[in-house]
């Protein structure tokens, strides 16, 4: 069948054609809840297209930050007043900022198979550097392309592994967030430190590791390409793009916290693993199921440490373990510099969310233990640390890995 081309370029301009690529006017509020009823009023607009959470409410009196379009300000400050809510404007206009970042944001290149914790990393960047790694050290590194993205990207893991079979697996991935830029950064060292530096080598002689640096690679390249604070995948839906990839697992999907209208940054997919980057975790951490025993799921922002449950406000089986591996992380973060992490208990979770990725490990992969790790907020924005600040966060996050390690091998190496 052929269409005729007018049809056609109707189609065409049908798709997508609501979503946000400039934010002229858009604020940033920090609002503080204080009361119950203060955050379930709050909690209402997450639901609101004019509304984009960058932080989620947690706790009284814990700050959330929130973004909203210049049509709902009035309404919505209207309300904050009305209702007492405490709050501020932690950016007055995000397109300047944005725009005054990118003006700065003048980088060397990284050569081809180096990585750098001064500068934030393009995906083929961190593609060929990992590529190096293996290459490099063939004896306790390999790639493996575990599926492609939907624009066709590959999803390379590395595996850092001295061979023999059934062993104990850590998974990391990080970037399942688009805009979360830190997190990649996060992974890229841990590999660094796993595999270039001598002094750790005792930590994959029992253990593997695996990790995927960018889970959601259309997204991030559409970052630094288009648009800065792109959160979703890049799958054209009718008239917006994208699905919330951490919304999109199989277990409890679509039951709270997410979205069914396709513009909303936390839309759900029209199925439950409707995203080939879902799908591809999904069916290699089934395919490794029961060795993975450690899941970390690197975001930003808000230096939070979570455990499950994300759907429902019971406690998960083994939250005494999970709580005080938790705080055992946070300490040893804590000790580098005085950067303090919440450690999640769900009963501390205010709003459930669901279909996310480590929910599922635990319900369905088998996975016992497993984190979302939201890293520090940095520059104007929270989502655009400054690359002078990507050593520090790497540095001391990798402090905290080190004890998740340990406790994988205490718990599961004889
Ligand atoms: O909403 C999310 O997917 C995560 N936060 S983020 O700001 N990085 O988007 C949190 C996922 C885990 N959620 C809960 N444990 N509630
Ligand atoms: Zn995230």
């Amino acid at each position: 069948m052929t269409l005729k081309p007018i049809y056609f370029l109707t189609l065409i301009s049908l798709t997508a054609s609501q979503d946000l690529t400039n934010y002229e006017g858009y604020k940033v509020y920090q609002v503080v809840p204080e009361t119950l009823d203060q955050a379930s009023l709050i909690n209402k607009f997450q639901y609101d297209i004019n509304f984009d959470f960058w932080t989620e409410i947690r706790l009284l009196n814990a700050p959330v930050d929130v973004m909203v379009a210049p049509l709902a300000q009035e309404s919505f400050e209207a309300v904050l007043n009305t209702e007492n809510i405490e709050y501020s404007t932690l950016i007055e206009n995000v397109e300047e900022t944005l725009q005054k970042r990118n003006r700065r944001r003048k980088r060397a290149t990284v050569e081809a198979g180096n990585v750098t914790f001064t500068e934030f990393m393009r995906h083929q960047e961190i593609l060929a550097y990992i590529h190096q790694v293996a290459a490099d050290h063939a004896d306790v590194a390999s790639t493996e392309v575990i599926g492609k993205s939907f624009e066709g990207r590959d999803l390379t893991i590395i595996k850092i592994s001295t061979g023999g079979s059934d062993k104990p697996i850590i998974y990391i991935e990080a970037a399942i967030h688009a805009r979360e830029w830190i997190s990649p950064p996060v992974a890229l060292y841990i590999i660094n430190q796993l595999v270039e530096n001598p002094e750790n080598s005792d930590m994959y002689q029992d253990v593997d590791w695996v990790i995927l640096p960018v889970v959601n690679p259309d997204g991030y390249e559409y970052t630094h390409t288009d648009v800065r604070l792109w959160r979703k995948t890049r799958t054209p839906g009718t008239i917006c793009y994208g699905v919330d990839a951490n919304r999109n697992f199989d277990y409890q999907w679509m039951v709270t916290g997410a979205s069914n209208w396709q513009c909303s940054e936390t839309y759900a997919g029209h199925v439950a693993f409707s995203e080939v980057e879902t799908r591809t975790v999904r069916d290699y951490l089934l395919a490794n199921t029961p060795n993975v025993k450690l899941f970390l799921d690197l975001h930003s922002y808000g230096q939070w440490l979570l455990y499950p449950w994300a759907y429902t406000s019971d406690l998960v089986e083994n939250i005494e373990e999970l709580h005080s591996l938790g705080d055992r992380v946070n300490d040893a973060i804590y000790a580098v510099r005085g950067t303090n992490y919440t450690v999640g208990s769900s009963n501390a979770i205010l709003y459930a969310s669901s279909g996310g990725s480590r929910d599922w490990t635990k319900a369905v992969a088998g996975i016992d233990l497993g984190y979302t790790v939201e890293l520090p907020r940095g520059g104007d924005s929270g989502f655009d640390p400054d690359a002078s600040d990507i050593l520090p966060v790497v540095t001391e996050t990798w402090e905290g890995v080190k004890v998740f390690y340990e406790y994988v091998r205490d718990k599961y190496v004889n």
